[in-house]
């Protein structure tokens, strides 16, 4: 009897307790959308729809509500999204204090790996930021252009094999891509020969695909540990597969002990690593972090590949797409490229690059269309009242910029399914806010590497333009479908297939 009392009395508590969490939003007069237990508004997110579709509905759904956020339910656990510029701009930028921290999941005990620099909150986050910036100034992009060059020389001769055996030239571009940027960040960030481009089987390539195409856990699973990280810590949940964590660990170990047994030093970011391994600081500063350890090195050695390789052949993927589907533009980006080769003697060079006007706006474009990182997040780590309602982001509580959604809003971007890089005009980009077009995110947490990451692309792209003509092909999937799994990487299903020729 007392027993059935007490199953009772738990099982009452739990449904109001239930009920309670979800009235959040209701209670605090934000428009919400209807929660069912216990999943609360993410019910079969990554197997029947991607977040960023979610996202996209919500957004459009309440675009002409007053109210600048939206309040989701992630489980139990109360989520805001963003629908005003202006404060997707003051979370960003200027009150970023209060959102500092991406409230990503890591466990730095089971999962050394996982503890990187897009994961780590602060104060860990703001040291290894200020000592990871010197990777990226101009002069060491300057520097990295003649490797990606050649890199991009074996790209094209590799295509250029690839075509006359593929029948019909049909060739799946995302593949080819994704090995190019493979050998560039294997080298300028390992001073490594990778070669994924002859040897597509290479551990670094099939390492870096499984990171994104064989998560450890399902999307629910990871939307979980987000919603509660601690107890996920505890659950031993971990991030990134075991495998790929200790191939990296025996790589970054390898590359360290040969340097420094044969007192090898290179301008790259492995050497960075080796001194704040070694002197917890870089040479010729004086200000010292802690010496960092071999796994903490380990671990950013990793995110600088994985956020390296797969963001920018996907972006390079994405506007070969748009060059198929669009002959026009295409044939002007290959003129854009022309004249400027012409005028630096027919060499690519590193000047010659940001010259090239059009296919950077084409370039802009396509990441406006297809964000790589389709969702943003930020973590309030301050409570924080949000202008013009009665509401307050609490501290603990994640806060979800849907990229995605933004950039395909016809206030700001006109018919925005249609491909148009000419919404990159000067005075275009005069219109709309400048938070608009988030594709490497803003503020002090943006994208370290959004320089490179476009440099690399350009020099890409400006070689595939001038030696191949990009058409659709039977295989073309258009508009293009997106696999549902991954949480915010916008990824084709399939590739993308188009007819390649030679020019
Ligand atoms: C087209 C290429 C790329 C795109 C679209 C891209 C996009 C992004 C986005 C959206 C973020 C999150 C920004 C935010 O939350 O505000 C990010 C962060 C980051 N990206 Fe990139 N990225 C690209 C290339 C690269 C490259 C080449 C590297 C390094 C080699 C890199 C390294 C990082 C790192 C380390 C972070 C975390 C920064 C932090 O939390 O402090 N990315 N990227
Ligand atoms: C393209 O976008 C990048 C990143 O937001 C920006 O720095 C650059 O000025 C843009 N270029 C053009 C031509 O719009
Ligand atoms: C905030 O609450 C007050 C008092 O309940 C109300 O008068 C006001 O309209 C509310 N403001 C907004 C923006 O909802
Ligand atoms: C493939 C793989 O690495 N699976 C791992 C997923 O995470 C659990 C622990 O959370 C491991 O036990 C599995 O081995």
């Amino acid at each position: 009897m007392e027993l059935i009392f007490g199953l009772l009395f738990v099982l009452i508590s739990l449904i109001f307790l239930v009920r309670w969490r979800y009235n959040y939003w209701r209670n605090l007069d934000v428009p919400f959308i209807a929660a069912t237990f216990p999943f609360g508004n993410i019910k079969g997110m990554g197997k029947k729809y991607s977040q960023f579709e979610l996202l996209k509905d919500v957004y459009d759904k309440f675009k002409h509500n007053s109210s600048p956020i939206v309040g989701l339910y992630y489980y139990l656990s109360p989520v805001i999204m963003v629908k005003d510029m202006e404060l997707a701009k003051n979370i960003f930028t200027r009150d970023s204090v209060h959102f500092i921290d991406r409230g990503a999941y890591y466990n730095e005990k089971d999962n050394p790996i996982s503890a990187h620099i897009f994961n780590l909150d602060n104060p860990k986050w703001k040291t290894l930021r200020t000592k990871l910036t010197p990777t990226f100034t101009s002069g060491k992009i300057k520097m990295m252009f003649y490797t990606v060059y050649d890199v991009a020389e074996r790209f094209v001769n590799k295509l250029k094999s690839e075509v006359d055996v593929a029948v019909d030239g049909e060739i799946e571009i995302k593949e080819f891509a994704g090995r190019f940027t493979t050998d560039v960040i294997g080298s300028v960030g390992f001073g490594l020969e990778i070669n994924s481009l002859d040897n597509p089987t290479t551990e670094f390539r099939v390492h870096g695909i499984n990171a994104f195409e064989k998560p450890n856990h399902s999307t629910l699973i990871n939307i979980f540990s987000v919603a509660f990280k601690d107890l996920a810590r505890k659950l031993h949940v971990i991030q990134v597969r075991k495998d790929i964590e200790e191939f990296f660990q025996g790589i970054v170990s390898q590359t360290v002990k040969h340097r420094e047994d044969n007192g090898i030093v290179r301008n790259d970011f492995m050497q960075l690593m080796i001194q704040l391994k070694n002197h917890g600081k870089l040479d010729g500063e004086t200000l010292t972090v802690g010496k960092l350890t071999m796994d903490e090195i380990t671990a950013q050695c990793f995110i600088f590949f994985a956020a390296g390789y797969e963001t920018s052949s996907t972006a390079m993927s994405y506007l070969l797409y748009e060059f198929a589907n669009n002959q026009q533009v295409q044939e002007k980006a290959r003129q854009s490229v022309r004249q400027v080769l012409a005028k630096y003697d027919n060499k690519l060079t590193y000047e010659g690059i940001k010259e090239m006007d059009y296919l950077l706006m084409c370039v802009n474009e396509s990441l406006r269309k297809y964000p790589p990182v389709h969702t943003l997040l930020r973590y309030c780590n301050k409570d924080y009242k949000v202008e013009n309602t009665n509401c307050t982001i609490k501290k603990g509580q994640l806060v979800i910029i849907p990229a995605y959604a933004i950039q395909h809003d016809q206030e700001y971007f006109p018919n925005p399914e249609v491909y148009d890089p000419d919404r990159f005009l000067p005075e275009e980009v005069a219109k709309r806010p400048t938070c608009a077009f988030m594709p490497f995110g803003h503020g002090p947490r943006n994208c370290i590497g959004l320089r490179f990451g476009i440099v690399q692309a350009q020099i890409g792209l400006a070689m595939l333009l001038m030696n191949f003509k990009f058409e659709t092909c039977s295989k073309t999937v258009n508009p293009i479908e997106f696999k549902k799994f991954s949480t915010i990487m916008l990824s084709p299903i399939g590739g993308i297939n188009l007819k390649v020729s030679k020019i």
